[in-house]
């Protein structure tokens, strides 16, 4: 074992024996050994293997959501390896405006993790590494992959550790992608911010209602994320000095299922103002929005979902111009609208008490020329007058 990762390993016991888990380390050891046993190991179909081989490989650059991997939307030639690198980072974040704080998991370092992005027949080929200064283990759960707990099983890796897995994208859609480590870490992990999304594009692109192939213009990621801060007895959010250490008094709070932060991207306010998402008049715009636990219902103020595709499976004909449509916890959906009126737009979780006293709001800022035909105020507010 090298030196830093007999590091990694001494600051985990450390950290297990302060903060008294070891009790939920045996509980999630003993899952993992449960959960190893549906990916025996086994000697590699040789035959497969060669014909992986023979594919041509291509780096995707991972970037910061909202935004979204550069890619095609009809494929170009056939099936290849994406190789993706996706490092684990626990790290203090502040999530909304008043400073509080929260030891977030996450992958490559923000809440929700990366879109991906491939196209269906393409292999996933990801590194997932744990870096050693983390305390925590971690895996990765693809709902898009098939087989071994989407890959958990065959993830686990320890502070200090990387594993590669590789995996056909079969199903055209888009999905969760979350850490399940056992037990009480699934939900701990996911709540705190360890999750992200993958979209699999059919190799021809998408299609409309009617089955006519289309482009978007722009696409956007909107990951939602509850959050269960504890409080003092004043009603204070309480602060702590490691990832893991609020470990007790969150898992109280997550009991409740009633979360403190419901937000997007993070952090209240990470999509609004000097961050919110743009767009021009006339131009069509792909949002995806994943919750990876809990249900929640996105809504464009001043717009429709033209195109919604709410379970995310891209194999069925979208749904047309919805007010609201349902995202069901552990999925993501997408959505496509073509925006006709320059302003601001609210784009929210419209149960309203999250989108406004929890955080659930992001902003569409649209640059263009006004529409009288659709919309014009006829009258100035003034004083009402008898009819
Ligand atoms: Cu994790």
């Amino acid at each position: 074992m090298s030196d830093i990762l007999k590091q990694a390993a001494e600051s985990r016991r450390g950290f297990l024996k302060a903060t008294g888990l070891a009790g939920l380390a045996t509980i999630a050891a003993a899952t993992a050994a449960k959960s190893d046993e549906t990916a025996p190991q086994r000697t590699p179909d040789a035959a497969v293997a060669a014909e992986i081989a023979k594919l041509p490989r291509l780096k995707q650059v991972l970037v910061d959501p909202p935004h979204m991997p550069e890619h095609d939307q009809v494929a170009k030639g056939g099936p290849k390896v994406v190789e993706i690198t996706l490092p684990i980072h626990e790290k203090k974040v502040q999530i909304d405006e008043d400073g509080t704080e929260i030891w977030a998991l996450t992958f490559n370092g923000t809440v929700p993790g990366p879109m991906i992005v491939v196209h269906e027949g393409d292999y996933v080929e990801v590194t997932l590494q744990n870096v050693p200064t983390n305390l925590m283990e971690h895996n990765i759960d693809f709902h898009a992959a098939t087989g071994a707990l989407g890959g958990g099983a065959l993830t686990k890796i320890q502070p200090g550790e990387q594993v590669v897995l590789r995996w056909k994208a079969i199903k055209p859609g888009v999905f969760v992608y979350h850490c399940a480590p056992g037990d009480i870490m699934i939900p701990y992990h996911v709540t705190h911010g360890m999750n992200g999304a993958i979209m699999v594009l059919p190799r021809e692109g998408l299609k409309d209602a009617e089955g006519k192939p289309f482009t978007y213009d722009r696409s956007y990621f909107v990951g939602e994320q509850d959050f269960y801060i504890p409080r003092d007895k004043d009603g204070t959010y309480r602060k702590y000095e490691s990832a893991g250490e609020d470990m007790a008094d969150a898992l109280e709070v997550m009991r409740t299922l009633i979360p403190t932060h419901e937000v997007f991207n993070g952090k209240v306010g990470a999509l609004t103002g000097e961050n919110a998402m743009k767009a021009k008049v006339g131009e069509t715009v792909m949002f995806v929005h994943a919750q990876a636990t809990r249900d929640t219902r996105p809504h464009l103020i001043g717009g429709h979902g033209e195109l919604v595709w709410e379970t995310g499976s891209f194999k069925d004909q979208p749904d047309t111009n919805l007010e609201t449509w349902l995202i069901r916890g552990g999925s993501a959906g997408a959505m496509v609208y073509t925006f006709k009126q320059p302003g601001i737009y609210a784009y929210v979780n419209h149960n309203l008490i999250e989108a406004v006293m929890l955080g659930a709001t992001a902003h569409v800022v649209v640059e263009g020329d006004w529409n009288d035909d659709l919309m014009i105020q006829v009258k100035k507010p003034g004083p009402m007058q008898a009819s």
